[in-house]
């Protein structure tokens, strides 16, 4: 049976590309809420409302595993996926918290992700319950995921912006950066060059893949077959250059792409 992974839209698909990298045998199936997408503005009982419908239609498509993608539903909403969840609940925050504690030597971490996400506070909560020394910082980057979604990712508007919001970061001596945010895998070599070779940078998605990996083998649950695996793509809706930045996103061509009308 398939992995199921998901998001609020099309920035899950960088977890999925991790995945694939990490776990090439796996089959995989990805809900994107790309007719609701962004959660970030919208209230904790309608994001909670969204994430168990979108639950609920993977765990009928027999899932071993449910994979929370999308940091801004696993901030507020991982504890009810996990509850009406018979097969393992993953999320990003734990997944990108553990890798970071587990990374930083000096316990000084930082956390930049959406306003939603760094206003939650899940991720200090997270690394707290890890490890209630670590010294955190968090910064909210509102302009990431548009320049991302533009596609300059290499680009004097985004360094400048990266620029703005890294400062009162570096300036804590931190040594580890956790990228919490689905887009941000995006930018790893412009923010590795604003920060400095020095610092360690999460990546929650290849932290995820990670902790996946752990979890199947631990559990039994890897598929033993080592034919080319199945993936499969559920979205609400189908929005402009939704191919292109989709492409981008997951590193190869996007195919088998189904839409669900809610
Ligand atoms: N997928 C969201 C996240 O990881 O925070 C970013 C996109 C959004 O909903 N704004």
């Amino acid at each position: 049976s398939p992995i199921g992974v998901f998001d609020s839209g099309i920035g899950g698909l960088t977890v999925v590309r991790a995945l694939m990298e990490r776990l090439p045998f796996e089959h995989i199936v990805y809900f994107g809420d790309t007719a609701r997408v962004p959660y970030g503005v919208k209230s904790v009982e309608t994001i909670a409302h969204y994430t168990t419908q979108i639950a609920e239609f993977l765990l009928e498509k027999q899932v071993k595993l449910l994979i929370i993608a999308c940091n801004t539903m696993a901030a507020v909403a991982a504890g009810m996926v996990r509850d009406l969840s018979p097969v393992p609940v993953l999320d990003v925050i734990d997944a990108g918290a553990l890798a970071a504690v587990q990374a930083s030597g000096t316990r000084r971490i930082g956390i930049i992700g959406t306003p939603t996400t760094i206003n939650s506070n899940a991720y200090a909560l997270a690394i707290h319950r890890l490890d209630p020394e670590v010294r955190l910082v968090s910064q909210a980057c509102a302009l990431f995921v548009p320049l991302v979604e533009e596609g300059w990712l290499d680009h004097p508007v985004t360094r400048l912006a990266a620029q703005e919001y890294l400062r009162p970061v570096l300036s804590e001596n931190i040594d580890t950066l956790v990228l919490g945010c689905t887009h941000y895998p995006l930018l790893k070599p412009l923010l590795q060059e604003v920060a400095g070779a020095e610092i360690r940078l999460i990546d929650s998605a290849q932290a995820m893949a990670e902790r996946a990996a752990r979890l199947l083998r631990e559990q039994g649950l890897a598929n033993p077959d080592t034919r080319p695996p199945r993936y499969e793509f559920f979205v609400t809706d189908v929005p402009l250059r939704f191919q292109t930045i989709g492409e981008r996103f997951l590193g190869r061509s996007l195919t088998h792409v189904h839409v669900v009308k809610w």
